[in-house]
């Protein structure tokens, strides 16, 4: 069964994302259970900015579901990625993620590698940077399995990372590194960018994907922008996808109505 989430970010240094509620995490882990909501998705300034006995208790209260934590936070506060030149903004964007994953494994969520895989930079070759982000990468996958949760890397749009863009570079760099619990974000914003026909590339790829970010075309909301969803929801549901499908979209016009109109997407392709 095909799970809901929507985002949740408590980093007021990253004002201007796309999320859908900001700052008050029980107000919008309330507003998220009364619209139907099955799960929230979290982005923290770190791994110890949340205490586990307080997000568990919020979680009980208003039965939800940890979905995913996003990192983003270890790149945007602190300039960390696992690509970075000096070996040890390696080691620590490394160890950034991996508080994060042991902040929400217990709750048996997943922590998303986005924009802390960083980017090929000049004067390197690609092949270096991509080299460097799996040798990160097989450090994490290894923590992830003796946490007994995957890890989530999202393949990004070319104006956010030039290092893996598409599903299936994705896919074959799982295959070529034969990391175990490393699964694809298929994420619609950056699919609309850069796939060539998202929904085949969903039903080519399907395997590698571990959770979906919902949006549309321009990040609004899906139903405010120009993505054909009719194609993808069936490729996801043909597939046998039992994932969440989160809402990671702008907050247009507002929180609340993001909010309703998200839910009343996901209702209408997936319910
Ligand atoms: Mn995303």
């Amino acid at each position: 069964m095909i799970k809901s989430a929507v985002t949740i970010n408590l980093v007021p240094q990253i004002k201007t994302g796309p999320w859908i509620f900001w700052d008050n995490l029980e107000a919008s882990m309330e507003k998220s259970a009364a619209l139907g909501f099955d799960a929230i998705e979290l982005f923290t300034a770190s791994g110890n900015a949340l205490q586990s006995e307080t997000l568990k208790t919020l979680l009980d209260r208003f039965k939800l579901k940890l979905a995913a934590v996003g990192t983003g936070a270890g790149k945007v506060i602190n300039g960390l990625t696992l690509t970075d030149n000096d070996s040890n903004v390696r080691k620590n964007a490394i160890h950034f993620i991996v508080e994060m994953m042991e902040f929400a494994a217990p709750f048996g969520a997943p922590a998303i590698i986005g924009s802390m895989q960083g980017n090929w930079v000049q004067g390197n070759s690609h092949s270096y940077s991509v080299g460097l982000l799996a040798e990160s990468l097989h450090i994490l996958d290894e923590h992830a399995a003796s946490l007994g949760v995957k890890l989530i890397y999202e393949p990004l749009n070319r104006y956010e990372t030039n290092l893996v863009n598409t599903l299936e570079d994705g896919a074959a760099f799982i295959e070529k590194n034969q990391f175990k619990n490393i699964q694809l974000l298929a994420d619609l914003f950056h699919m609309n960018i850069e796939e060539e026909n998202p929904s085949e590339s969903i039903q080519k790829n399907f395997p590698y994907i571990g959770h979906v970010h919902f949006a549309d075309s321009n990040r609004r909301p899906v139903g405010y922008g120009h993505t054909q969803m009719n194609s993808i929801a069936d490729a996801l549901i043909a597939s046998g996808y039992n994932g969440y499908i989160s809402a990671e979209a702008f907050p247009w016009p507002d929180p609340e109505l993001a909010a309703v109109q998200t839910i009343r997407s996901f209702n209408q392709f997936f319910r």
